[in-house]
């Protein structure tokens, strides 16, 4: 069926143009709707001009010198309220990936106390490796004793006062002394988000250079802190994932399955909706309702999170997950924290979709709240697998639509699995990059972002890389959209250059390797930390670059800050709210690169975006002397 240009400007993904057409003969409003109603949005927004920090406000700064006022009834400059606004989202992204974190550590800590209805400690290698960082005593004792004392540890991250992050340290030692030399050596993880939160109250402070180091500071505190622990404890919790092959688009949902879509971000609750999916009376139960079984799949990180795990397929990323309920074939959309539209309560309401919210931080309109603990966990999760089953009587095979397309894909990169897959050493990794068959590797992560079509931004940056023989590591909705199409097998390394080709044929890897959630960005940092050390210098060093193509959540603000601040140059794809300064935008694209060794560049032509960070590694390779 040809699609109208509406459409094929909205997305380039296949499934979602089918879906979009759907949702147009169905009469149903998607995100793409919305912000077309949302059009023009608000200037001053826009520019990162708008202050609502009290009640004087708002206030309004012009963004033209000769007219209207220049500053907010407290006299904040344009520059101050601009550089309040961005630490405050990373203060957001920073504080949801750091909470996401701490409940990894609760779900360790009660495991080890024997008190969680159905977690245990899988990977006991990670467990004794992550015990040494903290020194703890691992000789002659059980997982459990020591996986008390590793959550204690962990734990105890978020409210430190005092002293460092201990994840930080994995850092090469130039990259801390520099950080402390800026001042911006994390704490403790809460502490940092409470500090902006302190500081961009109206009339502490007030110099845009100090607040942003500080949204720097957090944000360290977010990527080799929360996010680092969530990640780890993750795979002590589930295992650290090993290579598997997966599939991945709207085409995963199933005609004659109850199709259940575990959505959001926390492996604590999907982890636990795999397994009680298997559970022999549920399957029996679906069967008696004319299903031919139970089919799983994810959506968004927490899709990630299993298909690194387990081979699950994932159903798509942010923007697709309205389109997934438009299918008809969705038994129960289960959420938990992050990136849910709440758009899903009406349109559930539309099919016969139970949309079941689980945690108590994230309730929804519409939703039923069947609240996940993990003293429990088993159990809520059988409850809410029986559900989704009971449901599928009630499924309208009339207005069922279900898109063919699914693209195969191999994940579970974890930087074990690298190292493993290398032969056991980087050294494999350090020498293609010193011979030049890889001119570098590349971080493209982050979101969807109506602003931009849909997938095309990930897609495209992420061909030009790889044909100019870069490697790509990815996660998030990056990971998604390059899995769909087709970039992470084995045999897309015919699209790479002869080097980059040539390495991936001899290793069997695809040119693009799926490192999992956005919060295990950590393991990039993980595995640029360790060549950097190999090499005896500076991240900054290093011929990497990062980019979010689409990105649009605070926790990309977050992310971008901390991969600036760990010596990683960085291309955004879409802009973000600071143009209303021109000295909050040189200090983000220019002068960071005299304190932490990096900066930001903002390019919306992915081609171009992909341009930057080949320079960049070409001019680093350069200064290495390779
Ligand atoms: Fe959310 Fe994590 Fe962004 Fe995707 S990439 S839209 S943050 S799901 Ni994390
Ligand atoms: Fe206006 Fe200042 Fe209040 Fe912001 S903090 S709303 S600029 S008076």
């Amino acid at each position: 069926m040809p699609y109208s240009e509406k459409i094929l400007n909205r997305s380039v993904d296949p499934a979602t143009q089918k879906m979009l057409g759907r949702a147009e003969e169905l009469d149903l409003e998607t995100a793409w709707d919305r912000y077309e109603k949302m059009l023009p949005q608000c200037g001053f927004g826009e520019l990162g001009l708008c202050c609502r920090i009290c009640n004087m406000g708002p206030c309004r700064i012009s963004p033209f010198e000769d007219t209207g006022p220049q500053k907010g009834i407290c006299g904040a400059t344009a520059d101050i309220i601009v550089a309040r606004n961005l630490i405050r989202m990373i203060a957001g992204g920073a504080a949801a990936h750091s909470d996401h974190g701490r409940d990894l550590a609760h779900t360790l800590l009660l495991t080890a106390q024997g008190k969680s209805g159905g977690y245990e400690i899988k990977d006991e290698i990670k467990l004794s490796a992550l015990a040494r960082e903290y020194r703890i005593e691992t000789q002659g004792r059980s997982k459990e004793d020591i996986g008390l004392d590793l959550a204690e540890s962990v734990y105890a991250e978020f409210g430190k006062q005092e002293g460092f992050v201990q994840f930080s340290r994995r850092a090469p030692k130039k990259r801390v002394e520099l950080w402390k030399k800026a001042g911006i050596d994390p704490r403790g993880i809460d502490r940092e988000i409470v500090e902006i939160m302190h500081r961009t109250h109206i009339g502490v402070d007030n110099d845009p250079v100090n607040l942003i180091l500080q949204g720097l500071k957090t944000s360290i505190a977010d990527g080799w802190g929360g996010s680092a622990i969530a990640t780890e404890i993750s795979d002590v919790l589930f295992g650290t994932p090993e290579p598997v092959r997966s599939m991945v688009n709207l085409g995963v949902l199933k005609h004659e399955h109850v199709n259940i879509i575990a959505h959001g971000h926390e492996p604590v609750l999907s982890e636990m909706i795999v397994a009680a999916a298997h559970d022999p009376k549920l399957v029996e139960q679906a069967k008696a309702c004319g299903a031919a079984g139970i089919n799983v799949v994810g959506m968004c990180c927490t899709g990630n999170e299993i298909s690194m795990r387990h081979g699950i397929p994932i159903a798509g990323n942010f923007l697709q997950q309205e389109l997934a309920v438009i299918t008809g074939a969705v038994e129960a959309m289960i959420v938990d924290v992050q990136c849910i539209m709440p758009a899903l309560g009406d349109l559930c309401e539309c099919f016969h979709t139970k949309f079941i919210s689980t945690s108590p931080k994230a309730k929804f309109p519409g939703a039923i709240h069947m609240e996940f603990n993990e003293e429990h966990a088993m159990e809520i999760a059988k409850e809410i697998v029986g559900t989704a089953v009971e449901n599928y009587a009630n499924r309208n095979k009339g207005k069922v639509f279900i898109p063919e397309d699914t693209t195969d894909c191999m994940v579970g990169f974890s930087a074990e699995a690298i190292v493993k897959a290398l032969g056991g050493t980087l050294d494999p990794l350090l020498d293609a990059i010193k011979s030049g068959a890889i001119k570098g590797i590349a971080g493209v992560v982050g979101c969807n972002n109506v602003k931009i079509k849909h997938d095309e931004g990930h897609v495209e940056l992420v061909k030009e890389l790889i044909r100019n023989n870069v490697l790509v590591t990815t996660t998030g909705c990056n990971a998604i959209a390059v899995a769909k199409a087709g970039l992470m097998l084995p045999e897309a390394s015919a699209q790479a250059g002869e080097g980059l080709r040539g390495v991936c044929q001899a290793l069997g890897i695809p040119p693009v390797l799926h490192m999992g959630s956005c919060v295990d960005i950590s393991r990039i940092l993980t595995v640029c930390a360790a060549v950097a050390n190999a090499l005896g210098v500076d991240i900054s060093d290093l011929p990497v670059a990062g980019a979010a193509p689409e990105w649009m959540s605070e926790k990309a603000v977050s992310i971008g800050s901390y991969v600036v601040s760990s010596g990683i140059f960085t291309v955004l794809g879409t802009v973000p709210q600071v143009l209303g300064s021109p000295l909050v935008t040189q200090i983000l694209t220019k002068t960071a690169n005299d304190v932490v060794g990096a900066a930001f560049a903002v390019e919306t032509d992915p081609i171009k975006g992909a341009g930057l960070m080949i320079a960049h590694m070409d001019a680093k390779r350069k200064a290495l002397g390779i």
